[in-house]
């Protein structure tokens, strides 16, 4: 374990991408929970999905200057969309105006920077007919009895969809080449929620550890740290006092320049650069990894917002770092 944790741990910086079409309502990445959005009123995102000025060799010239070593992308989020061309479903880029497979591309800009890449998978699936109405899903009953959700809930098969995220992440850490990371979002057990008998954590890690031996996984498949075999542990949005009880272990947090992990066009609640500039140096001085997130627009374009930002941390690692 040690060993295959070398370059991660000697990386300390690396991008988030959330890119979906949440980019299209561009406020917030969770909108379909928020606005009980259903699979019918989403599906115009689906249609009006056309990044035209996507072009991924911009952003992996982005995450180099500023010094990002490598770069997660969100293959699929809870919204189900997937960026890639997987032969399990429909919905998906390559059926979209971008008739392109996304992922790919991504993969092809990042690695020709020499940026190690990463691969984020959402068990949640706010998309699948399987996938069970659970109290975070969009079609979640009000009231929220036991009935309403047996209802909702009646011909719905968790096995079938764990098949499906098991056949996607098979797919994606077979036909893409090297994959350095896999970053599965998230687990909540408990009543409504999720754990790792749902999601077939346990089976899901053996095979991703069988087909990419030398991948870097994270914890949130609702396995033991540490036990079980998951790589880091992934305090989300933590404040810099904070990070400094994670010392000792093996550890990434991810943040956002604002609240938003997905384009969000009026948010107005962005970290300052000097803000940012704690984050990475609290988090290197303590011993962990800043992922910090990019959501690029529905065009395919890191905002000036971002820009801007990744330029400032460009200029301060230039100036304090020896790669
Ligand atoms: C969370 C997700 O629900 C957010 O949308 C985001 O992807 C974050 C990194 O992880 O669990």
């Amino acid at each position: 374990k040690t060993k295959r944790m070398e370059w991660w741990t000697d990386a300390r910086f690396g991008m988030f991408i959330h890119w979906g079409l949440y980019a299209l309502p561009a406020r917030h990445e969770w909108v379909r929970n928020a606005e009980r959005i259903t699979n019918e009123n989403y599906q115009k995102y689906f249609d009006q999905f056309n990044p035209d000025l996507f072009d991924p060799k911009k952003w992996a010239k982005e995450a180099k200057a500023a010094g990002m070593k490598y770069a997660v992308l969100t293959t699929k989020h809870h919204e189900g969309f997937t960026l890639f061309d997987s032969k399990y479903t429909d919905y998906k880029a390559t059926n979209t105006q971008a008739k392109r497979d996304l992922v790919k591309e991504f993969l092809d800009a990042f690695r020709a920077e020499g940026i190690k890449v990463g691969f984020y998978y959402s068990l949640i699936d706010w998309h699948h007919p399987d996938f069970p109405v659970d109290k975070y899903h969009p079609l979640r009953p009000q009231p929220e009895t036991d009935e309403a959700y047996a209802a909702l809930n009646k011909n719905r098969d968790m096995a079938k969809y764990r098949k499906y995220l098991y056949n996607q992440v098979t797919e994606l850490l077979t036909k893409y080449g090297k994959i350095d990371i896999l970053w599965a979002d998230f687990s909540y057990p408990g009543k409504y929620g999720k754990g790792r008998n749902d999601w077939g954590s346990v089976e899901l890690l053996k095979q991703i550890r069988k087909l990419q031996p030398g991948i870097i996984v994270d914890n949130r498949l609702d396995l033991n740290d540490y036990e079980d075999g998951t790589d880091f542990e992934t305090p989300e949005q933590v404040g810099p006092k904070e990070l400094e009880k994670y010392r000792g272990k093996v550890w990434e947090t991810c943040q956002t320049f604002s609240g938003s992990w997905g384009y969000h066009r009026d948010e107005n609640t962005w970290k300052t650069n000097r803000k940012l500039l704690d984050l990475l140096i609290t988090s290197v001085a303590n011993g962990g990894n800043l992922l910090l997130n990019v959501g690029p627009t529905a065009r395919g374009e890191f905002d000036n917002r971002a820009n801007t930002a990744l330029d400032s941390l460009g200029l301060w690692m230039h100036a304090n770092s020896k790669s």
